[in-house]
């Protein structure tokens, strides 16, 4: 690989594997299955095929809501895609989602599976399947929408951007850092003059704009991801501090947390839920 100085683009890119990158082994330019790998399926309507990264979190986190609100049909399995083994690339999991990214939903309770992939629409399909965490009016539905939107959309300037090159890259590059910087920082104060005047994202009421924005603009306040809360002076949001340690406190997101997660304390971790009583061993370990 050319130092990034030095570099002259040739007139057709080709694929030169490993380029160093953290996620070397399992990127690649071309979609579709790499092996064959049924996905299991549990006894509940619902089968999560997840990793509880800030993606993943967003429908756990969900699932955990309208289980606590009494939503018996949000029962679900949630199964571990390991993506550093290439577990997204197995055939069971690109017919659930062709583009081979987590989360991805099978909902089984009706004559025929229907599939759901891209974490916005998972938060969508759920809330409207539940009727919860949206608003009716059209006018509250529409502002949720307008920040769920939002969040799929400048998630990857901080994830896929600003976390790529300043905490994985092979080299550090002071323009790509800046210029994702910058954007990650305006995304930031976006959120604060927001919730300066609104407790929660889309008004007074907590919903799916909540859910898919807290793991992560909500985690990077927080000092969760990639090492950068001094970077990026987080301390300075203060209404999205106040936020995020409002949704830190509920139960449903601290369990919704814990799922399928692989990092962190390990009586943090539950590599898979089938059961709500799985929790209680976690709780157990962690007294004990
Ligand atoms: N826009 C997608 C992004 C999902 C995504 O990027 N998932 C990552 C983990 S957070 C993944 O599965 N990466 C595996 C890969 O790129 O091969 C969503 O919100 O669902």
């Amino acid at each position: 690989m050319a130092d990034s100085h030095d570099y002259q683009p040739p007139k057709v890119w080709t694929w030169s594997n490993p380029n160093g990158g953290k996620f070397s082994s399992t990127n690649r330019p071309i979609a579709g299955a790499t092996h064959e790998k049924d996905l299991p399926v549990g006894k509940h309507p619902l089968q999560l095929y997840s990793l509880g990264t800030p993606n993943g979190v967003k429908v756990t986190i969900l699932l955990e809501e309208l289980l606590a609100l009494g939503h018996k049909g949000a029962e679900y399995d949630a199964w571990l895609i390991k993506i550093g083994d290439g577990d997204q690339f197995g055939s069971g999991f690109v017919e659930v989602n062709p583009n081979s990214k987590i989360p991805a939903l099978l909902d089984r309770s009706g004559p025929k599976p229907i599939r759901v992939f891209e974490s916005g629409s998972i938060l969508l399909y759920l809330a409207e399947k539940f009727d919860a965490f949206i608003p009716k009016d059209i006018a509250g539905r529409t502002e949720t929408l307008n920040w769920l939107f939002w969040q799929m959309g400048s998630a990857p300037y901080l994830g896929g951007g600003f976390g790529h090159f300043y905490a994985y890259a092979p080299t550090k590059i002071e323009y790509a850092i800046d210029r994702f910087a910058m954007e990650v920082k305006r995304e930031l104060d976006v959120l604060d003059r927001r919730l300066a005047e609104n407790a929660y994202i889309a008004g007074d009421q907590y919903t799916i704009a909540d859910i898919a924005i807290f793991p992560w603009y909500g985690g990077l306040v927080k000092g969760w991801s990639y090492g950068a809360a001094e970077f990026l002076s987080v301390q300075e949001y203060k209404n999205v501090q106040r936020w995020a340690d409002a949704i830190l406190a509920r139960t449903a997101v601290k369990r919704g947390r814990m799922v399928n997660r692989l990092t962190g304390d390990p009586s943090e971790q539950l590599r898979e839920r089938h059961e709500a009583s799985d929790f209680d061993t976690k709780t157990q370990d962690k007294m004990a």
